[in-house]
């Protein structure tokens, strides 16, 4: 028997299709596959839609150098069932910011990528953290899990360049990502991804161009979420977001010198997240990559002892507490040093968290205030340890 050649894409639509039966578990298995089913044909008919309303994109990276329009053609062709691929277009709408304008959003018809168990597995590994997602609802969750997309990276691709239009907001699975940002006509290195976190929310929530180039350094994987689900989902929760959390930074001592339009631009990138009692939130001597604000319950600081020899023990004292409205985590990100203390939950404990990058960026304004502070903790560090410190160097 001649072999029996299978359609390109035939096997990720049902294993896409096994997957979410094995997710959601449907009572009837064929009126879930026509939704199911449907769902993936909306989407394909409105990125084609959006296809042939934008213009050609804008490749950048070294991967698709060198290949004809033909060949990016029938890539993009591919682009509904097999994820591996941007799904970038140059935007050409102007809409202006404000979640709660477009109401029609939810009768848009939803971007369904099929994964296999060991994609979905993954790309919830790479999500568990991101503090954009910790605000949603588990439903929300799941559509943005749906709508994520994979995309294989190679070494020195520009994932984003600054000035362009947004396309998709991007969450790492793996990899090294540098951020430059232009300054007097040079790119400055600013920053870099590690392994994990996201980037490209800006340009989509705010619609204005990139404000950063994020470079590959190294092989690495990524999920994209294209601008329109992004919009949907959370640009709209940025909205409940503000509703919520607003009065609570009005509040919040260290963030009254800042612009109403500047605390609320806090309130849309931070996520929130819940300890249990005694739960550690911050390891000393761990690399640091946020900063917190208490909203509710409390936190208390716990720095390991000197000996007289002035070798560190492993018994841990308590040197302060943080309730609502205090931060902490802020030391590290300022000094560039590991962590200074360890951070436990006293009590079911809620904060609010800001990655570092969000940090360098919008609190700069408050960084004297925090540096003030920092210089108490010096001196207390010397009465309770007798030892002249510099923290902040
Ligand atoms: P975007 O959609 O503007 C570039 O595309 C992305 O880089 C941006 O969203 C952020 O997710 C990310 N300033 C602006 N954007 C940054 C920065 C940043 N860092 C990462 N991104 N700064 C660096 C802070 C370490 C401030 C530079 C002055
Ligand atoms: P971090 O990023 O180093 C631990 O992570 C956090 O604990 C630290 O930022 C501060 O926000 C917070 N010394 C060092 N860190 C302190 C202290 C502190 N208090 C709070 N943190 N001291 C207490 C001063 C009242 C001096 C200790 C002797």
């Amino acid at each position: 028997m001649g072999a029996v050649e299978i359609p390109a894409g035939l096997r990720e639509l049902l294993q896409g299709y096994t997957v979410e039966v094995l997710r959601r578990r449907p009572t009837n298995l064929v009126e879930f596959a026509v939704q199911h089913f449907t769902k993936i044909l909306e989407g394909q008919k409105k990125d084609q839609k959006a296809k042939k309303r934008s213009a050609k994109p804008a490749r950048k990276g070294v991967t698709f150098e060198g290949k004809s329009n033909k060949e990016e053609e029938e890539e993009e062709e591919e682009e509904d069932t097999v994820s591996d691929k941007y799904n970038r277009r140059v935007s050409v709408c102007a809409e202006a910011y404000n979640p709660d304008e477009d109401e029609d959003d939810d009768t848009e018809p939803r971007v369904v990528h099929p994964k296999t168990d060991v994609q979905r597995r993954r790309l919830q590994d790479a999500c568990k953290d991101i503090l954009l997602f910790k605000t949603l609802e588990p439903e929300q969750f799941s559509e943005v899990l749906d709508g994520m997309f994979e995309v294989l990276v190679k070494p020195q691709e520009h994932i984003i360049d600054q000035g362009d239009d947004g396309d998709n907001f991007y969450v790492i699975e793996k990899g090294v990502y540098d951020i430059f940002v232009e300054k007097d006509g040079a790119n400055v290195c600013v920053g870099k991804y590690d392994n994990k976190g996201s980037f490209g929310e800006l340009a989509l929530m705010y619609n204005t161009p990139r404000a950063a180039t994020i470079v590959a350094t190294q092989e690495g994987a990524l999920w994209g979420l294209d601008r329109a689900t992004f919009h949907r989902l959370i640009v709209k929760n940025n909205a409940k977001k503000r509703r919520i959390y607003e009065a609570f930074i009005e509040c919040v001592p260290l963030l009254k010198s800042l612009e109403l339009s500047e605390r609320m631009r806090i309130v849309d990138v931070l996520g929130a997240r819940a300890f249990k009692d005694g739960e550690r939130l911050i390891t000393q001597g761990d690399e640091a990559d946020c900063f917190y604000i208490v909203e509710s319950g409390e936190v208390k600081i716990m720095i390991k002892s000197k000996t007289k020899a002035g070798q560190q023990d492993n018994t841990e004292v308590e040197v302060a507490r943080c309730s609502r409205g205090q931060y902490f985590g802020e030391l590290a990100l300022v000094t560039n040093k590991p962590r200074a203390a360890s951070v436990y939950a006293v009590g079911e404990t809620k904060c609010l968290v800001i990655d570092i990058q969000a940090f360098e960026r919008l609190l700069g304004p408050c960084m004297d205030i925090m540096k003030r502070n920092i210089s108490q903790y010096e001196d207390q560090l010397v009465a309770l340890f007798g030892s002249s410190v510099d923290l902040k160097h």
